[in-house]
């Protein structure tokens, strides 16, 4: 799969906001800070398309990027930053929450975990709601550039014991810098969008 053309085509709050359901979405979820806007701009091959930030509470909003004017990617605001009020706390989690359950041409949610920390409660509550929604509950643990070659097993064998994986062919090693394993995690994308999701 080649993606020729990317675009920011819509950035909601509100439901209301979201484009039409005519094309096949994947959404990221996963704590402020561990990577999923730049994951989404390394996908797309564009440098600063999707805005990121060293700061964690970047992304506030649900970012829909077209590609080809085939699909979208679905960027969505992180969870579990520390650093802000109750309030916002609750008006993040709306915004997520509103996405999940209310969007039919969603075809798949991966769970983007940094591959140099074991998953947080928030994380496993997260991908706990993936499996049961009755998505593939695939992860992409990125950051992988940040680590050395012999802690990579250990940390990915922490990931799985934590979220409960015993299918390796589910999680993904990844680096938005170095861009290790694109091609494998493009190949995986091209077949959610051929054959659909897991759910009906
Ligand atoms: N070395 C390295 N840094 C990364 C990688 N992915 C993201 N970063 C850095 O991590 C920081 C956070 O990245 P973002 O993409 O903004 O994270 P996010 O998950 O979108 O964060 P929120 O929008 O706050 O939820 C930025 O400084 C990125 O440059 C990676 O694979 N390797
Ligand atoms: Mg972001």
């Amino acid at each position: 799969m080649k993606i020729i053309n990317s675009d920011l085509e819509k950035i909601a709050f509100l439901k209301e906001q979201y484009p039409d359901e005519s094309l096949p979405e994947i959404a990221f979820c996963g704590r402020s800070n561990v990577g999923k806007s730049s994951f989404i701009n390394s996908i797309l091959d564009r440098k600063n398309l999707a805005r990121t930030s060293s700061k964690p509470g970047k992304t506030r909003t649900v970012n829909f990027y077209n590609a080809n004017n085939e699909f979208r990617l679905v960027d969505l605001p992180g969870y579990g930053y520390a650093q802000t009020s109750k309030s916002e706390k609750k008006k993040w989690a709306q915004v997520i929450e509103t996405y999940l359950n209310n969007r039919r041409n969603l075809y798949e949610v991966f769970l983007i975990v940094d591959i140099r920390h074991k998953p947080t409660v928030q994380d496993k509550e997260m991908y706990n709601w993936i499996i049961q929604s009755g998505f593939c509950g695939f992860v992409i643990a990125t950051k992988l550039d940040k680590i050395g070659k012999t802690m990579i097993k250990k940390n990915l064998n922490i990931i799985k014991k934590e979220l409960c994986i015993d299918d390796d062919n589910l999680i993904y090693e990844y680096s938005s810098t170095s861009k290790k394993n694109k091609e494998a995690v493009m190949e995986q994308l091209e077949m959610i969008l051929k054959y659909g999701s897991g759910i009906e």
